[in-house]
């Protein structure tokens, strides 16, 4: 275990915390089941369902007119739709590091898809399934971790070591490119599958040339025995789908990075394979999910359970398939890896049979709000170091919603750049820091097509001062020198 003296400094402090939530969850949870009246059992079981690399537009229910979503277009239709929820980040790991600590990523420590102490979660570091299994709940991560692996740093990352009483999948993101992997983790101890990866890497990452077992497919199952054997007590499951992620060795290897055991409805079509593929594979998920709501119908416990869906960035084009032909992003511009709105706002759908009504919320929120969501429903504490707003009034129908000041990203690949939203206004500077801040009004462009910063340079001014505000500096990921710096060293 590697600690600094910060590291120290925030282990202890982290300890003092804990003790001090001890005490602050019994009045919280006092308060908590006051607040609810009856109709809302005083901890209801979440499902966190998350796509991996699915775009705005990719689902009926946002408009897409080629990929059938029917499943995840009635959850829509029977709950609440989002349209301006966002995700952590615009890649995967930064992305579920917000998700699981609610801090954003000018704070929390995972700021990319990184190697080692760069890219695990710390021991002082607060997951909301830590806080829910605190509350009494059973917790279960079912599919892709990405936040702890294998070696000396990263185990305290995993997700037994981070609140998670129960883990099946995958832990290395390189690993969760490759459907039908050699190998998956269950706890601790490694499962054998019988697919058969020649030259896989060295995290398992690579393609098979015998494919027996679709991973997909085990966490699908996996998720309805792991509802079943909890379904007496509170529980969160966290599903960690990894569709439609590419397999992007098995891209690089064979053109076809969409891997799927069949193309379903899409296999008559006229299109290239990976366009099959990727197709395929959104609809087979929804199907799957279409499975687990029906599991909680007969299972008669659909109205103690809020399940919400989304993915954890914007789509790619790493499977080689036609982003004409699907328009993953819908109105939205750029994909994974910009911080325009087509790189992090997601579908977001939260269902609730009898306590989330039915319709369309224009909230603007983020992955963060998770935690304190979470911890609301739960009757307790959200830790004080987070960047998170219950969202229980808007799902509820009752009460004040808090709105965010603003929100923030920032991203260190391809040169790096920040954004912030603040209401209608919009702002990416690219590089971070340095660079040149762009601003839009997605009141009047969605699209992100006309930079207005020189019409308004006291908004543009702010916007640059809310991202100076919001980023921290970090002892890993640090913020690229400008470029005329460079050249003078
Ligand atoms: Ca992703």
């Amino acid at each position: 275990m590697m600690f600094n003296s910060r590291g120290r400094i925030r282990f202890f402090t982290w300890l003092l915390m804990v003790g001090a939530l001890g005490l602050a969850d019994f009045t919280g949870a006092c308060a908590a089941e006051s607040r609810h009246d009856d109709t809302v059992r005083a901890k209801p079981n979440i499902i966190f369902i998350l796509a991996d690399d699915l775009g705005y537009g990719d689902l009926g229910c946002y408009g897409q007119k080629v990929i059938a979503t029917p499943q995840l277009d009635r959850m829509a239709a029977e709950g609440l739709k989002f349209t301006q929820m966002y995700a952590g980040s615009t890649v995967c790991a930064p992305s579920r590091a917000v998700l699981m600590t609610g801090q954003h990523l000018g704070h929390v420590w995972v700021r990319g898809n990184g190697r080692g102490e760069k890219q695990a979660l710390r021991v002082e570091d607060v997951t909301v399934a830590e806080r829910l299994k605190s509350a009494g709940y059973a917790t279960g991560l079912i599919g892709k971790w990405g936040l702890g692996d294998e070696g000396e740093v990263e185990w305290i990352g995993r997700p037994t070591n981070q609140g998670f009483d129960y883990f099946f999948g995958y832990l290395n993101q390189h690993h969760a490119h490759n459907y039908y992997p050699a190998f998956l983790w269950e706890g601790g101890r490694k499962v054998q599958l019988n697919n058969v990866v020649p030259g896989d890497g060295p995290f398992g990452q690579g393609w098979a040339t015998k494919r027996v077992e679709y991973s997909h497919d085990l966490f699908a199952a996996k998720a309805l025995d792991w509802v079943r054997d909890h379904r007496k007590k509170p529980f969160f499951l966290y599903l960690a789908l990894t569709i439609p992620h590419a397999n992007n060795e098995g891209a690089r290897g064979t053109g076809n990075g969409a891997e799927v055991p069949d193309y379903g409805i899409y296999k008559d079509k006229d299109w290239p394979d990976p366009d099959k593929g990727q197709a395929a594979m959104i609809t087979r998920m929804d199907s799957d999910i279409g499975k687990l709501l029906d599991l909680l119908r007969d299972l008669n416990i659909d109205k103690n359970t809020l399940v919400i869906f989304t993915s954890d960035n914007g789509p790619h084009d790493e499977a080689r398939h036609n982003l004409e032909r699907f328009d993953p992003a819908g109105p939205l511009r750029g994909i994974k890896r910009d911080l325009y709105e087509g790189g992090i706002r997601e579908p977001f759908i939260a269902w609730w049979p009898g306590t989330v009504k039915p319709g369309v919320s224009d909230h603007i929120g983020y992955f963060g709000d998770f935690m304190a969501t979470a911890c609301d429903l739960a009757g307790i504490k959200t830790p004080q170091n987070t960047d998170s707003i219950s969202l229980v009034p808007t799902l509820l129908g009752k009460g004040q919603q808090k709105q965010h000041d603003y929100l923030y990203w920032e991203f260190y690949e391809r040169g790096s750049r920040q954004a912030v939203r603040a209401g209608q206004w919009k702002a990416v500077r690219q590089p971070m820091v340095h660079g040149k801040l762009e601003l839009y009004n997605l009141d009047d462009d969605l699209g992100e097509q006309h930079d207005i910063a020189a019409d308004h340079p006291d908004v543009a001014a702010r916007m640059a001062k809310l991202m100076d505000e919001a980023h921290e500096d970090h002892p890993l990921w640090k913020v690229p020198e400008p470029k005329a710096k460079n050249k003078r060293k």
